[in-house]
């Protein structure tokens, strides 16, 4: 056994095990996290972080597979953070997984994580956060964090990384799937995969549109990068050493254009606001006590007070 205390050190060491210990204990919280995550912490912001977003079973699981190993035929070393929240669409996930655990099984250059879904979304942000972190400072040079894209906190989830590929899939319906989520808003390169399907084309045609209209909207400020979009067959791996070519653009783009720094920034001002969020309420929840806590709730619903009344009472109690 590695006592909690040499977990950082053996992990960052390369020594696998204590790595794997070490994400449990950050995805958990508590207090033995928060000191591990502070001394991980200046090891940190070497990693290339890379989000692989998108609707359910568009191939997300499939791709990340096949960027790790192209990756990895170039000798680069890969973290891989899927997010399975609780969804009726794991199956697509668990297979996926399997798949890439059989693939990528005994290469010492890869580590892969599924996260498990968490009490609340909020959770899993920082969770997924946090074991990000500890592959950045374990040494993996890329960092690829596959999520669902299906609603608010993945999209928060996705806006963490450096690069973001938004993967849309023909035939999933009329629309494109990715504006409804909001994800173009996010996208740096955009991949339509199952191009073996019928439509992919039409699909590429209908996202050159949005995504052009919508970049141009942008206006000319330091984000200049036009979103590419690629078309990939990620059962078979066609068109994915060109995914990752538009990766190592867009990671130059960024280093050049300040961009890289800016992302750095919004990142650590979004943790911040996040943390000291959760902290706070935490700590007024804890002062104020459960059945008083009830009190007020039954008392808003009574509507013997209003909430603004409500908290304000409560804050100045503090
Ligand atoms: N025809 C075709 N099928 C594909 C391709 N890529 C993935 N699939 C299949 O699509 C299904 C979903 O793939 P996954 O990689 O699990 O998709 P996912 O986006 O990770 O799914 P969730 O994590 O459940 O949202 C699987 O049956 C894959 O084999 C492709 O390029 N062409
Ligand atoms: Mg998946």
């Amino acid at each position: 056994m590695i006592a909690d205390s040499n977990l950082v050190t053996e992990a960052l060491a390369g020594n696998r095990y204590a790595l794997a210990r070490l994400i449990s204990l950050v995805e958990d919280d508590g207090t033995n996290a928060r000191g591990a995550l502070a001394s991980l912490y200046p090891h940190t912001g070497q990693a290339h972080i890379v989000g692989v977003t998108g609707a359910p079973g568009t191939g997300k699981s499939t791709l990340v597979n096949q960027l790790a190993r192209s990756l990895r035929d170039q000798g680069t070393t890969v973290g891989i953070v899927a997010v399975d929240p609780s969804s009726p669409f794991t199956g697509g996930a668990l297979l996926g997984d399997r798949v890439r655990m059989r693939d990528l099984a005994g290469d010492e250059g890869v580590f892969i994580r599924s996260m498990a879904s968490r009490g609340s979304l909020g959770g899993l942000a920082r969770a997924t956060g946090d074991v990000t972190k500890v592959l950045d400072a374990a040494g993996f040079d890329v960092v690829l964090v596959e999520t669902v894209g299906a609603g608010q906190s993945e999209v928060e989830i996705a806006r963490t990384a450096h690069t973001t590929i938004v993967i849309e899939a023909p035939g999933l319906g009329d629309e494109v799937q990715a504006l409804k989520a909001g994800l173009m808003e996010i996208a740096d390169v955009l991949v339509v995969n199952k191009a073996d399907r019928p439509g992919a084309a039409n699909t590429a045609r209908a996202l050159e549109m949005v995504i052009h209209r919508h970049h141009d909207r942008r206006g000319n400020g330091y984000d200049a990068w036009r979103p590419p979009i690629l078309q990939t067959i990620a059962l078979d791996g066609t068109g994915v050493p060109e995914v990752l070519d538009v990766v190592a653009q867009h990671r130059e783009y960024l280093e050049k254009s300040g961009a890289w720094a800016e992302r750095e920034r919004e990142r650590a001002e979004t943790e911040l606001l996040n943390v000291l969020q959760q902290e706070l309420l935490n700590r007024v929840l804890a002062r104020v006590g459960e059945e008083q806590g009830r009190t007020w709730v039954e008392r808003i619903a009574a509507r013997e007070v209003d909430v603004y009344t409500a908290v304000e009472t409560i804050l100045g109690r503090q």
